[in-house]
């Protein structure tokens, strides 16, 4: 993550409509792409600070507005409520003073997020809190929407960028990458054949991962999702299949061991069961093709992360210069438990979606 002193932050700080102190800011580095911090008011967490990273988020304007839109309807029963901070002056919801955007929403006190769980609970409540926000979300007009990433969970995309690395890529590296780029071809076969066409066109999260979630510290029950930058339109499976790959998982993204790298029934039927109480808005063409959802993210996710390997890590943060390796590997790994339980997967949905 970029530094910036306690003194840059707070002045940033001075431009939003917030009462004005020297505030005590802790950066947050769980996330690839943004650059985040937390806000206290003496002891107390209150805001969250972020830099837009705009080199992969270009309309920001766009993004702020599709947030701000989806804000209108994500709250109500069982959907804890977060809001933008404006600034002081008056037009958009961020601050762009010196090419970088900024943002500041409200944090919610009590509240935590998982990165894996072994909790049957909290898959449950996962399940819940993702049906609920993309049924609120019905009420959202498609038009008012723009693709933050265009193509983001596309896999031709994915698969032309991948081809075009590989010409360009380093020998050693695709050496050491052999295994996964072997792999890549082989599902490719499968996955660019998967016919989405038909599936109703939807305002998706987009990047449903666990850690995502915003739970009750004290109850563990889920409050809302946070991370609304990927919120565009999209296919339901999307966010199915990125809540699989990491609730059914309950190994971290980037694990080298994959003998923990299993698919979790006891946890695949929580999460399920979560997903039917607020279901209802789900057709039964997109339920039928769910389990393939469950395939396709894991391997999208790995076929990126290990585009990035071969292009030097220019778009993931990375902590170790094989991480992205790792990471496709991981996810790959997951990807074939994931092609393993297609029958399994339909079989759940239909007796409690269906
Ligand atoms: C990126 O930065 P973060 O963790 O919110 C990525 C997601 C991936 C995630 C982890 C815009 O999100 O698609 O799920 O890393 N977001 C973007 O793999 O690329
Ligand atoms: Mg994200």
């Amino acid at each position: 993550m970029s530094t910036y002193s306690s003194e840059e932050l707070n002045e940033l700080l001075g431009h939003f409509s917030l009462p004005q102190k020297e505030y005590l800011i802790k950066p947050l580095t769980d996330g690839l792409i943004n650059d985040t911090f937390l806000i206290f008011d003496a002891a107390t967490p209150l805001y969250i600070l972020q830099r837009v990273n705009h080199l992969v988020f270009t309309d920001v304007k766009g993004l702020m507005n599709n947030i701000q839109q989806a804000f209108k309807y994500l709250k109500g029963d069982d959907y804890t409520r977060i809001t933008l901070v404006s600034p002081k002056t008056a037009g958009s919801h961020y601050i762009s003073p010196t090419g970088n955007h900024w943002r500041v929403m409200t944090y919610i006190n009590g509240s935590t997020a998982y990165n894996t769980t072994e909790d049957a609970n909290i898959a449950f409540e996962a399940g819940r809190i993702i049906s609920r926000f993309n049924s609120l979300l019905q009420q959202a007009d498609l038009e008012d929407y723009v693709d933050t990433i265009p193509c983001f969970h596309d896999i031709s995309l994915r698969q032309e960028q991948f081809k075009s690395t590989i010409k360009t890529a380093a020998p050693e590296k695709l050496e050491i990458a052999e295994k996964a780029i072997v792999f890549t071809n082989t599902i490719l076969e499968k996955l660019t054949a998967l016919d989405l066409a038909g599936l109703p066109v939807r305002v998706c999260h987009n990047d449903t991962k666990l850690n995502n979630i915003l739970f009750s510290k004290e109850t563990n029950k889920a409050l809302c999702l946070i991370d609304l930058d990927t919120l565009m339109k999209g296919y339901f499976l999307y966010d199915f299949g990125d809540a699989v790959r990491t609730i059914a998982n309950t190994a971290p993204e980037d694990e080298q061991d994959h003998s923990k790298i299993i698919f979790d029934k006891k946890l695949f039927e929580a999460f399920i069961n979560g997903l039917a109480t607020n279901g209802s808005f789900l057709t039964k063409t997109e339920i039928e093709i769910l389990p393939w959802g469950a395939v396709l993210m894991p391997f999208l996710h790995g076929i990126r992360a290990l585009t990035d390997y071969l292009n030097n890590n220019i778009y993931y943060k990375v902590a170790y210069e094989n991480q992205n390796l790792d990471r496709s590997l991981s996810l790959y790994s997951f990807t074939q438990k994931a092609l393993n339980h297609i029958d399994y997967m339909e079989g759940v949905l239909k007796e409690k979606l269906g």
